[in-house]
């Protein structure tokens, strides 16, 4: 007989995320890798505006919400006066990338030792699919009706490569939900980044592709399948910065 697996207790109540969207997939994650790390009663959460501001009804922690965008500026002070507490920044890529672009590049550039998810569902989906810094070349959105032309945009940020490249941080890696192998490696992306802040060694990131199945205009499977086929092809997945030499 199938078992179910047991629910983290800090995340135990209903979510109203839509059907198909990735964010309560990686809320589990990372309340499943604070348990296991014995961290679930030391965690203050930032959290950002958009739909990763619906954490704030699920989870029973100490938590923030920021301005939008302002998430990293908040959680650099919340674990400058309080460094014993594990702080986690929760951001979709609107707020992390687009609104709050200064901050959240700015905390990786003096290397804070915190950790940014970052829910990169390649819109802004809150206020209904506008265009982010991560929306696809050529991709339709609700300001970008005849697709998105990088000619004008700009071409969709990278960030866990650009901070890996550019920054001393800790630890940059990007994961996906699409499959339970990847939700698996994901889990572990999220628990190298945590253990990297547990150790110390600075600013620690992992973006998650995720889907937005009611934006994009899909059914949920059909939304797995564009991350597949569309999405993972230009976003590559895994780690681009430990210190740990492997
Ligand atoms: C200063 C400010 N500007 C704009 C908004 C409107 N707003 C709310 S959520 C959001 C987009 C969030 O997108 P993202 O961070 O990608 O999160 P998602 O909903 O996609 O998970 C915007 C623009 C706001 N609340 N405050
Ligand atoms: S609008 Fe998109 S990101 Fe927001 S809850 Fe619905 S599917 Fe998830
Ligand atoms: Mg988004």
């Amino acid at each position: 007989m199938a078992k179910s697996r047991k629910v983290p207790s800090i995340a135990d109540k209903p979510s109203s995320f839509c059907p198909g969207c990735g964010h309560g997939i990686v809320i589990r994650l990372i309340s499943e890798c604070l348990e296991e790390l014995d961290q679930d009663n030391n965690i203050i959460f930032g959290i950002g505006v958009g739909c990763s501001s619906l954490l704030g009804g699920i989870l029973e922690t100490d938590r923030l919400h920021c301005l939008h965008g302002r998430a990293s500026a908040v959680c650099t002070g919340m674990k400058r006066v309080s460094p014993e507490n594990i702080v986690v920044s929760y951001q979709g890529d609107g707020d992390a990338y687009s609104i709050g672009l200064a901050e959240t590049t700015s905390a990786a550039y003096r290397n804070e030792n915190f950790t940014v998810i970052i829910v990169n569902n390649t819109n802004y989906g809150m206020t209904g699919g506008q265009m982010s810094n991560t929306t696809m070349p050529g991709q339709k959105t609700t300001t970008t009706p005849y697709g998105r032309d990088c000619s004008i945009t700009g071409a969709p940020i990278k960030f866990p490569e650009l901070i890996a490249s550019q920054f001393d941080v800790a630890y940059a890696a990007r994961g996906t939900v699409t499959n339970p192998a990847n939700i698996n490696k994901l889990k572990g992306y999220i628990k190298n980044a945590l253990d990297a802040q547990i150790k110390g060694e600075g600013y620690s990131v992992v973006e998650v592709l995720s889907p937005c199945p009611t934006n994009w205009g899909m059914t949920a499977l059909q939304a797995m399948d564009r991350l597949e086929e569309e999405i993972i092809p230009y976003y590559p997945l895994g780690e681009f910065k430990t210190r740990e030499v492997k």
